[in-house]
């Protein structure tokens, strides 16, 4: 029998909330993971039976039968690596949609992130929009927080300021950020509002608290985060001063043709 704690994606899984540790995007319990794994493989490691049935308080049908490695409430992403069974946790959606089947980890009688509907929402948005889609990634960076208080809310404005902070953005989100104004967080509300806005692209602000990610890998989701984080950072900096130069439509333009991509309609002058 294959040991679950050596499996590639429970490795990639404490690295990555490792790192979003150290990067400052995740203090005390904040910040939350989810990454879709192939339930079938789970058999390798004696994954089969339900250790508990948890009510998830919404349904998502479209994902039943499919496993997901989430974050657990009230956990500290610096201690993940110290005790993964403890702060991590392995379910898979039951058949009627609504309960969640622990296979594994909450070793304490814990249970998923309060943030679940958001992921599980999202990952349904994400799935119609990319089927390789596997993972939704929540933290609290310092300067997309600043920024979310300084910088007008329109989803438009907010990519092109970004967008406009280093030139590889466009490479890295050329589908853009959106944004959302604050609202209560762990609700199916927030929940329902994030999924709408993950149908158009992979990233979601949710101002004066953080932002949500989505991608193929935990590396891609991590590294698109930490590409707005950098423009935020920027945007910080120089939002008090004369600004003297720019990358200008065109240009950006220019390095969406060059690169291959295709930025988000409407958004380029
Ligand atoms: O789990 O980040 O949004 C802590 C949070 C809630
Ligand atoms: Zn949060």
């Amino acid at each position: 029998m294959k040991d679950i704690l050596n499996a590639r994606f429970t490795v990639e899984m404490i690295r990555t909330v490792t790192n979003m540790y150290a990067h400052g995007w995740d203090e005390r319990n904040g910040g939350n993971v989810s990454l879709l794994l192939d339930a079938a493989e789970l058999e390798d490691y004696g994954l089969v039976k339900t250790l508990r049935t948890i009510p998830m308080g919404f349904s998502a049908p479209s994902l039943a039968g499919k496993a997901f490695m989430v974050t657990g409430t009230g956990k500290y992403f610096k201690n993940v690596q110290y005790d993964p069974e403890l702060n991590l946790g392995i379910i898979r959606i039951a058949r009627n949609g609504c309960d969640a089947e622990l296979l594994w980890g909450y070793s304490d009688g814990g249970k998923f992130t309060s943030e679940l509907p958001a992921h599980l929402m999202s990952h349904v948005s994400r799935l119609a929009a990319d089927p390789k889609n596997r993972v939704i990634m929540h933290c609290h960076p310092n300067n997309i927080l600043a920024m979310s208080f300084v910088h007008k809310l329109d989803e438009r404005e907010f990519t092109r300021s970004l967008w406009r902070m280093c030139t590889e953005c466009m490479v890295v989100f050329p589908d853009g950020v959106s944004v959302l104004p604050w609202m209560l967080c762990g609700t199916n509300e927030i929940g329902i509002a994030t999924a709408e806005k993950m149908r158009a692209n992979r990233l979601t602000v949710w101002a004066q608290h953080g932002i949500y990610g989505a991608g193929r890998d935990l590396d891609e989701t991590f590294g698109l985060i930490e590409t707005v984080e950098k423009a935020a950072e920027i945007y910080m900096k120089i939002a008090h001063l004369p600004v003297l130069n720019t990358i200008r439509d065109d240009e950006l333009r220019l390095i969406a043709k060059h690169f291959g991509v295709t930025p988000r309609d409407g958004y380029l002058d």
